[in-house]
């Protein structure tokens, strides 16, 4: 099964997935692991790693070592193409769509292409599609793109039926790390009536009933990185996890 099956499995069978965003520069290495590991135990379906920017310098051992600490999937989420690593079970081949600038929607992603190709990792091709949410996010300024207006759904809606058209297999609403709004349900809701990829959605995600309200709106994927970093009390990840998996029994 590829991971990309992997995914689609989860989906199927949870209803919606929670994955956590582990960016290497937040934390300690040792930290990490223990939060992938908290995370694989409490109910984490699969984890991203990646960031914006990368100050931590050694990412093969980081991805290597998160790897061998857990068995769901370790899925790359690149700020750049200095964020791959052969060690992840695939990578988000992400294109900044809902941007115009074109390092980021095709640039990075033909210097990023040779070394997938030799580490024969597996691309998942992703509409990456950033939502005004509130503040400038380090999305928004790294990627020298304007996001899409948190009103405008049917702009959101013309942006992933061009991505399904394109056949990317997924599409990301992101808020951006730290947002102060997350992606508003309503858009949500008619990106995922309108467009069929499985729907991606995170930044700003602070609890579990924002989760759950997200996933009742259409989403399949719950991405939270935040609310990992600080000490992670013991059940604080299961009460994201399970909110979003009980969403689908529920109705
Ligand atoms: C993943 O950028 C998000 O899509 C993570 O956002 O850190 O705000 O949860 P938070």
């Amino acid at each position: 099964m590829t991971t990309f099956e992997r995914l689609l499995d989860i989906k199927a069978k949870r209803g919606a997935g929670y994955i956590v965003l582990i960016d290497p520069d937040k934390q300690k290495i040792e930290k990490s692991i223990e939060i992938a590991q908290q995370a694989e135990t409490e109910g984490v379906d699969a984890i991203f790693i990646g960031g914006s920017l990368l100050f931590y310098s050694t990412f093969e051992e980081f991805v290597e070592q998160i790897k061998t600490h857990v068995s769901i999937p370790v899925i790359l989420f690149p700020g750049s193409t200095q964020q791959i690593s052969r060690h992840a079970d695939a990578i988000l081949f992400l294109s900044v769509l809902s941007g115009r600038n074109p390092e980021t929607l095709i640039g990075q992603q033909v210097k990023g292409a040779p070394l997938i190709k030799m580490y024969n990792l597996e691309a998942i091709s992703t509409a990456y599609m950033l939502v005004e949410s509130g503040v400038v996010t380090s999305a928004e300024f790294m990627s020298n793109t304007r996001p899409l207006p948190r009103e405008k759904n049917d702009i959101a809606v013309a942006h992933a039926l061009a991505a399904e058209y394109l056949g990317m297999k997924l599409i990301y609403l992101e808020a951006g790390s730290g947002a102060k709004y997350p992606v508003p349900d309503e858009m949500i809701d008619a990106v995922s009536r309108y467009a069929a990829p499985p729907l991606i959605v995170g930044g700003g995600i602070r609890t579990p009933e924002i989760a759950a309200q997200k996933v009742k709106a259409g989403a399949s994927f719950i991405v939270t990185g935040n609310v990992l970093e600080n000490a992670v009390k013991p059940g604080h990840i299961a009460e994201f996890a399970d909110a979003i998996h009980n969403v689908v029994s529920q109705t």
